[in-house]
C-alpha cells in the first residue's frame, strides 16, 4: 500500500472503467536483488503509475526499502535466501497465505549458484515453489526472470552457474506452464553489464534498476491485464 489518493491518481483516465478494475496483488519474490533494496521495483511501480495502471497492490512481509521517493514496495525478497533453502524450510506457503497474491514476480537462485547447488536441485525447488503458488491460487500468473549476471572475479564459477541456470529456466518454464497458470520468462541477463549496471558486481545500481524495470514492465502489464 502506498499513501496516494486513488482518485487523484486516476485523473481524467475514465473513472468508471478504472474503478471497475480489480486490484491485482503482485508478490516480488527472491533474495537481495529483489528486496534489499531492490529499487528496480520502485522504478517499475512509477512506470506503471505513469501509464495509468494503478489497480495494483504489491504484497509481501518486507516493507518498502527507501528508494528516494514513496512507492508501493512490499515484497518477499530476502537477502541471502536460496530457492532450495526456501523449499527446505517450507517458507513460501506462509508468505502466500498471508498476502494472497495473484501474480508472482520472481528473480531467485543467485545464492543457490554461489553456494554451488546443482542446477537439477535448483529446478526441482522451482517446481515445488510453483506447486505451492498454485495451491494458494490455481490461476496464479507467474513471471520468472533469468538471473542477472554476476562478476566472475567476485564469485569464482558463479558466472557460468548463472548462465547454466538461465538456460535451464528457459527449458523448464514451458514444461511447467499451463493455460490457467502461465509461466512467462523474462530475460534479464542479455544487455546487463556487471561492470556498469551493478554497485558491487552483483546488485543493480540506478542504471541496472532501470534495465530490470524496463524488462519486467511489459510481462507485468500483461499479467495484470489477464487478472483484472
Ligand atoms: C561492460 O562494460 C564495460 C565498461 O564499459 C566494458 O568494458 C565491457 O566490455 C562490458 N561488458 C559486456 C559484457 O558488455
Ligand atoms: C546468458 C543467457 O542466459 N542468455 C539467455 C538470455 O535469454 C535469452 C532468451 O530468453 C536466451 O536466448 C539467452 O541464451
Amino acid at each position: 500500500m502506498v499513501k496516494l489518493n486513488p482518485l487523484a491518481a486516476l485523473g481524467f483516465l475514465g473513472l468508471a472503467s478504472q474503478a471497475a478494475a480489480v486490484t491485482v496483488k503482485i508478490m516480488p519474490f527472491g533474495a537481495s536483488i529483489v528486496g534489499a533494496p531492490g529499487c528496480w521495483r520502485a522504478v517499475l511501480w512509477k512506470k506503471l503509475q505513469g501509464a495509468g495502471i494503478t489497480n495494483t497492490d504489491f504484497v509481501g512481509s518486507n516493507k518498502a526499502p527507501d528508494c528516494g521517493f514513496p512507492y508501493d514496495g512490499e515484497n518477499e525478497g530476502h537477502a541471502g535466501f536460496q530457492a532450495t533453502g526456501i523449499v527446505t524450510d517450507n517458507q513460501l506457503p506462509g508468505w502466500l497465505n498471508a498476502a494472497k497474491p495473484d501474480v508472482m514476480m520472481i528473480h531467485l537462485g543467485t545464492n543457490d549458484v554461489i553456494q554451488k547447488k546443482s542446477i537439477t536441485d535448483i529446478m526441482r525447488a522451482y517446481s515445488t515453489l510453483v506447486d505451492q503458488m498454485r495451491a494458494s491460487k490455481p490461476s496464479m500468473k507467474i513471471i520468472v526472470s533469468q538471473l542477472i549476471p554476476i562478476d566472475p572475479s567476485k564469485f569464482a564459477g558463479a558466472q557460468q552457474g548463472i548462465i547454466d541456470l538461465n538456460k535451464a529456466i528457459v527449458q523448464w518454464a514451458p514444461t511447467k506452464s499451463t493455460k490457467e497458470s502461465s509461466i512467462v520468462v523474462v530475460d534479464n541477463f542479455t544487455g546487463f553489464n556487471v561492470t556498469t549496471d551493478t554497485v558491487d558486481g552483483e546488485h543493480p545500481n540506478d542504471k541496472g534498476n532501470q534495465k530490470l524495470a524496463d524488462k519486467f514492465y511489459q510481462p507485468l502489464v500483461d499479467a495484470i491485464r489477464s487478472v483484472s
